[in-house]
């Protein structure tokens, strides 16, 4: 897309860290007030970066969970905290609530602290492309409407059993040990697959029928950067297993960071660095 060079973010350093800073954030799905919640690895990632804009596209914390247990740990303090002191010091925080903290739609328009709170929101990005920013859950209804998808699959499942049942009986015939369920696993895994994809799918139609040229959500802690015809497709994965974030650099190019990659390899770094002193 962009030469290299182009990918190498700008830097400053503040209390002696040095600092990314992009034009544009997206994160979402971090589940605060879950104990999926990857607080630590998000503080990391709110201390090493920064951006003009930032958009928390959703399910930032989880009013279902809460509702049913109250679990609010230092470190989910600690994230809120850091957002809303940003949104003091002049990044402009947009806030499209998702469907685990659906409670904060009624809130569409207001502004709380700096923190815009909207329902969906068209970013420009600095090369003059129209984004629809959502969380993405608005999909899932006609996803439910592709349930017979999720019924082959079920079938092609219970064939596939019943397969591995007789296969089993001829294997003992032979003395031989059961036959692993890594086949159940797999097709477990493929289904998920069909599942994203599908997701990916329906999302970057309705962007087309928007006419914008593409489309950041999230909901489905899935990370991706996919081209859909004339609408590229953006997801900015979740911080409870993925730990990602969606950035736009100063140019317009536009890059999933995956935080677990960035801190091991400043972790590999460090030991060489200190060699070097
Ligand atoms: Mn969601």
């Amino acid at each position: 897309m962009n030469a290299l060079s182009s990918l190498v973010p700008e830097r400053s350093v503040k209390n002696g860290r040095s600092r990314l800073h992009y034009r544009t954030i997206w994160i979402s799905d971090i589940h605060l007030g879950t104990k999926g919640c990857n607080a630590e690895m998000l503080i990391d990632f709110l201390d090493s970066v920064d951006s003009d804009i930032l958009y928390l596209v959703g399910d930032i914390v989880d009013g279902w969970q809460l509702k049913k247990r109250l679990y609010w740990p230092t470190a989910h303090n600690d994230v809120v905290w850091r957002i809303m002191k940003r949104a003091r010091r002049g990044t402009r925080v947009i806030y499209i609530p998702g469907n685990h903290d659906e409670m904060f739609r009624q809130f569409t328009g207001m502004s709380f602290g700096g923190v815009e709170i909207r329902r969906k929101k068209i970013h420009t990005t600095v090369d003059g492309r129209k984004l629809l920013v959502l969380h993405g859950d608005e999909f899932d209804a006609i996803m439910l409407a592709h349930r017979w998808l999720a019924f082959v699959g079920d079938a092609a499942y219970t064939a596939l059993m019943a397969v591995n049942r007789r296969f089993n009986q001829v294997r003992r015939l032979f003395g031989l040990p059961y036959w692993s369920l890594s086949k159940m696993a797999k097709h477990k895994v493929k289904n998920a697959v069909a599942f994203i994809s599908q997701f990916e799918e329906i999302v970057a139609h309705e962007a087309e029928r928007r006419h914008v040229d593409g489309v950041v959500c999230g909901h489905i802690h899935t990370a991706e950067i996919r081209q859909f015809g004339s609408v590229t497709y953006y997801n900015d994965g979740d911080w409870v297993e993925g730990c990602t974030a969606l950035v736009e650099h100063h140019d317009g190019t536009m890059e999933v960071l995956h935080w677990a990659d960035v801190m091991a390899a400043r972790h590999n770094a460090a030991p060489a660095l200190e060699l070097a002193a």
